[in-house]
């Protein structure tokens, strides 16, 4: 047994908050009405102050089996007492190949390799250093262009900031990366409100990408990164036919394409990988977030075959890949990792999710008409509802829905800017479906 002291039944707050800087978080709003968690079991949390919220956000996109599941700590809490710590660089434990076996079944047929590391941004990071150095072992080092995309989220590492294009998470950071270029977004209001699923316009942004191989030349291009549904900017899902375009184009033209599943991986969008509901076979996915249903952080890039087997020549001896973290599978994330596997499986859950869609993008729908209301999308068990700005005060209208959810109607959701973004966990039952719109649609009035 772990040596633990009995959960407290309810938890302390501290009467100092100032000491932690909080990621991604209004600082000085925060500690004047605190957001505090204590508990979390199936679709709820529960607050400091003993109130249960119903979890429309999978934490942040996390935890699709639902909260609490006692398989995922228990494996932990055991993996803990067996081997609390192992070296990933020259030595491994049996749970890392697992896994790792585990993931690659999942994945496209080809996507056989994968390289852990314990964040979507480190996964992001690691799938751009492969790409370079691919290109190089293969003898065409003048292929070091990275293009993301526009309003594209790869976590904060130098590289996905780079390549990312979310204006705010840049413009502090000087000139990041060089050579990196940028698709434009696939999102045409005009065009797509009020779309389920994958927008019938749009797969034509994708041929941007031949006019930047045009200005920049193929042979100076490693990879480009895209998200299958871009998340963090407010839920945008790639038009019919737009990825299959990408992948035609990177394809004939020598450049890599990665996907980042970091959200689309394990369930979001009804399938193991987006990859598999387009069809497309990228040549990495960056995975983290689901794999362990947020219970230890993970993160991971699944290697295409042909990548991986090019750095498999020269001695033996030899590090192929220069690159790996000191928590690379790190045993109670690999622990947690395969727990959480089973519990997909056994619960069918992607299929789940499948299964829910169009309930979901009904259900969602619905709340066309209420105040302020200027598009809704869905995708998945995914929706993005924009609500139109306060006058000169961009993001004010939807950092008001995120308290008034909280402290007034008992929901989580998340917001991006004035983006209302709902990502229940895969459990979720159509009753709390309703639950969870009819208390959006308050959230909404109150913000009118
Ligand atoms: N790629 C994608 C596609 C992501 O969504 C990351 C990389 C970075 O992962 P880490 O584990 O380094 O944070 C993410 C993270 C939101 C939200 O509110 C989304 C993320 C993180 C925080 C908030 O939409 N995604």
């Amino acid at each position: 047994m772990l040596d633990k002291s009995p959960t407290p039944a309810a938890v302390n707050v501290p009467n100092d908050l100032a000491a932690h800087w909080m990621p991604f978080t209004a600082n000085r709003a925060f500690k004047k009405a605190p957001r505090l968690l204590a508990g979390a079991k199936g679709m709820h949390y529960f607050t400091v102050d003993g109130r249960k919220i119903i979890d429309a956000a999978s934490g942040m996109w996390c935890t699709n089996a639902g909260h609490g599941r006692t398989q995922i700590s228990t494996a932990i809490a055991r993996q803990a007492e067996a081997l609390d710590y192992a070296p990933p660089f020259q030595f491994g434990i049996p749970q890392a190949f697992e896994l790792a076996s585990r993931i690659a079944d999942l994945a496209p047929a080809g996507l056989d390799h994968v390289f852990f590391c314990n964040s979507g941004s480190e996964a992001a990071d690691t799938a751009l250093k492969i790409a370079l150095a691919f290109h190089q072992i293969q003898g065409q080092g003048s292929r070091i262009r990275l293009i993301g995309r526009e309003r594209g989220y790869h976590g904060v590492g130098f590289g996905g900031t780079s390549v990312g294009g979310i204006v705010g998470n840049r413009k502090m950071f000087g000139t990041l990366l060089t050579g990196v270029d940028h698709l434009p977004h696939t999102y045409d209001r005009e065009k797509q409100a009020f779309s389920k699923g994958e927008p019938e316009y749009g797969a034509h942004f994708a041929d941007e990408l031949e006019r930047l191989v045009n200005l920049h030349g193929a042979n100076t291009i490693a990879a480009v990164i895209v998200e299958p549904m871009a998340g963090s900017t407010g839920v945008l899902p790639a038009p019919k036919g737009y990825l299959k375009r990408l992948r035609e184009i990177t394809q004939k033209h020598g450049i890599l394409l990665i996907f980042d599943e970091v959200i689309t991986g394990f369930g979001r969008l009804g399938y193991a990988f987006a990859a598999e509901r387009y069809g497309v076979l990228p040549d990495m996915i960056t995975f983290a977030k689901g794999i362990t249903n947020g219970a230890a952080p993970m993160g991971g890039v699944i290697v295409r075959d042909t990548i991986h087997d090019a750095f498999m020549s020269g001695p033996e001896h030899v590090v192929e890949l220069a690159h790996g973290y000191t928590y690379s599978a790190h045993p109670l994330a690999c622990a947690a990792g395969l727990a959480t596997l089973d519990i997909y499986r056994d619960e069918k859950l992607f299929e789940r999710a499948l299964a829910l869609e169009p309930k979901f993008a009904d259900a969602v729908m619905s709340l066309k008409g209420e105040p302020n209301v200027l598009d809704i999308r869905t995708i998945g068990l995914t929706a993005g509802i924009d609500l139109a700005s306060r006058p000169d005060l961009p993001g004010k209208r939807g950092f008001d829905g995120l308290n008034s959810a909280f402290h007034d109607n008992d929901l989580m959701l998340r917001v991006a800017g004035d983006t209302l973004a709902l990502t229940p966990p895969l459990i979720v039952s159509e009753d709390e479906i309703g639950e969870i719109v009819e208390k959006v649609a308050k959230v909404i009035r109150a913000v009118a």
